[in-house]
């Protein structure tokens, strides 16, 4: 699917869970991996755990599967990635996030998440950079996520379809992820619209409402992971404290610095929770 051409998923009479099947069989024509256990999304700071966690046994550009578009931003990977675990569990790592603020609708920025779980995966590793709102998380720190505020005043639910969100980011799989790092820190992710950062005012509001990290993705991926029954664990890497938290603005390049500089410690840290799960 190139961008040129037009996405199923941006034609309203199509069911979202009908292409999310098309795509599961053709990532398992793909890989020779009829099922999947686990699928990870990796946002920035977190790509080169794919490399750690296990054996790559397939590797394609997410473009080539019905639903997924080329990434947005350079850099953003973009890559579908088959990965043998040393457990023997198969793994499926999605390089290729779309995002809330590129303006292609929801169902598109949770069809990976849909395609996983018709893979076959039961567990979610959603993963995501943003920015954190105590200020002793200082950036490369990596962060539990325990709950979420969805200030994007959207939903990937269609219809009257409710859903249960108590423990969306499972208790379970934190105290897993605890085992491997006793002292993992946690936190409220809140995720804005964006693209835009927010505000010292709006950061503010967050601390108000009970929020301790921003993003710009994830919530609205966890909530699709829920309706699809999979359990979910959320890591944010704190690449930079929220606007007004620190004294000096943010840039987009520092982020992608801080990122950087932390990725060979969260990468491995998310491997050793994989091998643990
Ligand atoms: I990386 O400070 C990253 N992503 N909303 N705010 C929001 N998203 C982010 C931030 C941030 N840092």
């Amino acid at each position: 699917m190139s961008e040129s051409s037009v996405n199923p998923l941006d034609q309203n009479d199509v069911d979202p869970f009908a292409i999310a099947q098309t795509a599961a069989a053709q990532i398992a024509e793909r890989t020779g991996v009829a099922r999947h256990d686990i699928a990870l999304t990796l946002g920035s700071g977190w790509g080169s755990a794919a490399d750690l966690i296990g054996e790559t046994t397939a590797s394609f550009p997410a473009q080539e599967i019905e639903g997924f578009s080329a990434p947005a931003l350079v850099g953003h990977g973009g890559l579908l990635r088959s990965i043998l675990l040393p457990s023997g569990k198969r793994a499926l790592v999605i390089g290729a996030r779309t995002h809330y603020y590129e303006g292609h609708g929801v169902r598109r920025v949770v069809h990976s998440v849909r395609t996983a779980a018709a893979t076959g995966a039961k567990t979610m590793i959603l993963t995501n950079g943003a920015g954190g709102i105590k200020d002793h998380w200082t950036p490369g720190t990596p962060v539990l996520i325990s709950d979420h505020i969805n200030l994007t005043a959207d939903s990937p639910l269609e219809g009257a379809t409710f859903v249960d969100l108590t423990d969306l980011y499972s208790k379970r799989l934190r105290h897993v992820a605890l085992g491997v790092r006793g002292d993992l820190d946690q936190g409220v992710y809140v995720q804005f619209r964006g693209p835009h950062y927010e505000t010292p005012a709006e950061v503010q509001m967050v601390k108000t409402l009970g929020g301790h990290i921003v993003g710009m993705s994830t919530a609205l991926e966890a909530i699709a992971a829920r309706q699809a029954g999979m359990e979910v664990l959320g890591l944010s890497l704190i690449t930079n404290l929220a606007a007004g938290i620190s004294p000096t603005p943010l840039s987009h390049d520092e982020v992608i610095e801080a990122g950087k500089t932390a990725e060979p410690v969260i990468s491995r840290l998310l491997a050793d929770i994989v091998a643990a799960l």
